[in-house]
């Protein structure tokens, strides 16, 4: 148990307290940073307080729909809380000068790091947008399309879909209010789920032609070398949805891959089944994350990074 944990509840009545209120999402933002910040956002306007969302990283063009006002300075911050973000550095470089500032923290990684001063966090929730949901209701604020889009976002790309073990009753009951308040469901399954840009595709056809297997096939390594992501001329959202592939494949209990962020710096992420713990092995080279998919950054060369992990995988495999 977290030591300065609290409920849902408390985060409400702390954020009614609270106004000019700046609201921290992870770098490298996806589905569910970006939707459990915006349906706080809504609901803290629809409460009259001043507040703006900021991110290390621009805002993916495709969550252009969801209306996200980015902090530039409009108001002082008096009241600084982070969503989906499991531990400080995945605030990224901008967002550095707040770390140590963070008055709430409302997370869904077992990982936390419990950095800010009180902290919502509940581990068994697949997506940080279903406790956001809880403390949006909490303070009283009735749901609209822009709070519903923005939670729905969060909720369905954090589940894949729904597809995901940590996806509950309560999670589809999360979903059901969500639909009732206008969210635009089969718009944004369409927008995260049933398509892909051609520079994702160009990535998929590299990462395929690099897949390896070890381990008697049960784990999968595919790699995306800078220069492949630089010829594709690749956003960090185009590879989104990369890390997923490796573990689909039959048999193969962790997939794993590899992205070169910079000469000697690597992004490894990690998917695994039951058989495995995601987060233990990321935790073997510093990172974290769920028990089915985490990741962590690891200095060195492309074979150095890989041998490496390979040896994480090989005692999460024997455990
Ligand atoms: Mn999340």
């Amino acid at each position: 148990m977290i030591n300065n944990g609290i409920t849902a509840q408390q985060a409400a009545e702390n954020l009614l307290n609270a106004d000019n209120i700046l609201l921290l999402c992870h770098k490298n933002p996806d589905g569910d940073t970006l939707g459990s910040a915006g349906g706080l956002m809504f609901a803290l306007k629809k409460l009259g307080k001043m507040c703006a969302i900021c991110c290390n990283d621009a805002i993916p063009q495709k969550y252009d729909f969801l209306g996200l006002e980015v902090f530039d300075g409009q108001f002082i911050p008096d009241y600084i809380v982070a969503v989906d973000v499991a531990d400080t550095r995945l605030l990224g470089d901008k967002l550095a000068e707040y770390a140590d500032n963070i008055d709430l923290c409302i997370d869904h990684h077992p990982s936390n790091t419990e950095y800010a001063k009180m902290v919502c966090c509940d581990g068994a929730l697949p997506a940080a947008a279903q406790l956001v949901l809880q403390v949006v209701q909490a303070m009283g604020v009735e749901l609209d399309e822009n709070i519903a889009n923005c939670l729905y976002t969060g909720l369905m790309t954090d589940t894949g879909c729904f597809k995901y073990s940590a996806t509950t009753a309560a999670t589809h009951i999360a979903a059901s209010q969500l639909l009732e308040a206008g969210a635009w469901h089969d718009f944004i399954a369409n927008r995260f789920f049933m398509s892909k840009n051609r520079k994702t595709i160009a990535l998929e056809k590299h990462a395929l032609n690099t897949l390896e297997y070890y381990f008697e096939d049960r784990c999968a390594v595919v790699e995306l070398p800078l220069e492949v992501l630089r010829a594709v001329g690749a956003q960090p959202s185009d590879v989104e949805g990369i890390a997923a592939m490796p573990r689909t494949i039959e048999g193969v209990d962790v997939g794993i891959t590899i992205r070169q962020l910079s000469e000697s710096a690597y992004k490894v992420s990690i998917r695994t089944n039951e058989k495995a713990n995601a987060n233990e092995i990321a935790a073997g080279l510093g990172g974290g994350g769920h028990t089915k998919a985490a990741g962590c950054e690891v200095m060195g060369s492309m074979e150095s990074v890989k041998n490496a992990i390979l040896r994480e995988v090989e005692t999460a495999l024997c455990r």
